[in-house]
C-alpha cells in the first residue's frame, strides 16, 4: 500500500480500511492533535536530518513519529507478536492526555470491529469518539517481555489485537483517537472491520 504524504493529507481515509496513525489532519497543535510537547521526538530528534522521507515526516509538528527499522533488530525482532511491515510509519513517545484527529470516509453506518497495530510497554488506554459523540474506551494490553534483555526494545515489541467494537456514522467524520493511560505505545495503523 503506497504511503500518502502526510504532510499534505490526500483526503480521508477510509473505513472499512486501515487508518494509518501517522497520517492525522493537518491543522496544528490544538486543532489536529494535542502533544505533550512541540518537537517531534522521531522525525528530526531520534531519526537524523538527512532529507529522507521517512527522517523527516511531519518533522515541524508536535506529534512524534517514526518508522519500523528492519536493520540490527530494531522492529524486526524475535520478540513480536505479530511482525510489522517494514518503513511503516507510526506514531509513538505517547503520552496521557494526548490526542489525534483523523478525518474519516466512513462506507455504511453501523457497528465496526476495531484492530490495532501497535506496541505497548506496559498496558494502556485509549478511546475513540466520532465528531464530538461518546468517547469508546479499549484496552490495549501490554507487549513487554521479560525475555528480551534490551530495555529500549520493549518500545518495539509489535501486535495486531483486537479492542474492541464502534458505532460509526455513514458519511464524513472526524475521528478523535485519545491516549487515556499510561502511554508508552506506539500507534501504527487502526484497522476497521463492519460487524455483520
Ligand atoms: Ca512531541
Ligand atoms: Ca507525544
Amino acid at each position: 500500500m503506497p504511503y500518502r504524504d502526510g504532510r499534505r493529507p490526500g483526503g480521508p481515509q477510509r473505513i472499512p480500511g486501515r487508518l494509518m496513525c501517522a497520517y492525522y489532519d493537518a491543522g496544528g497543535e490544538g486543532i489536529a492533535y494535542h502533544d505533550a510537547d512541540e518537537i517531534n521526538k522521531g522525525s528530526g530528534t531520534l531519526n537524523p536530518v538527512d532529507g529522507s522521507y521517512l527522517h523527516s515526516f511531519r518533522i515541524d509538528e508536535g506529534v512524534d513519529t517514526s518508522y519500523v527499522k528492519f536493520r540490527d533488530s530494531i522492529d524486526d525482532n524475535e520478540f513480536n507478536l505479530v511482525m510489522p511491515e517494514k518503513d511503516m510509519l507510526y506514531v509513538g513517545w505517547t503520552v496521557p492526555g494526548e490526542w489525534i484527529c483523523y478525518t474519516v470516509s466512513i462506507e455504511k453506518s453501523g457497528v465496526y470491529t476495531v484492530e490495532l497495530m501497535y506496541t505497548c510497554k506496559e498496558g494502556g488506554r485509549i478511546s475513540l469518539e466520532a465528531d464530538d459523540g461518546k468517547a469508546v474506551a479499549f484496552e490495549v494490553d501490554s507487549t513487554y517481555d521479560t525475555a528480551d534483555p534490551i530495555d529500549w526494545r520493549q518500545w518495539h515489541h509489535w501486535n495486531k489485537a483486537l479492542l474492541g467494537e464502534i458505532d460509526l456514522p455513514r458519511g464524513l467524520h472526524v475521528l478523535t483517537l485519545r491516549t487515556l493511560e499510561k502511554g508508552n505505545m506506539n500507534y501504527a495503523y487502526l484497522e476497521f472491520k463492519k460487524k455483520t
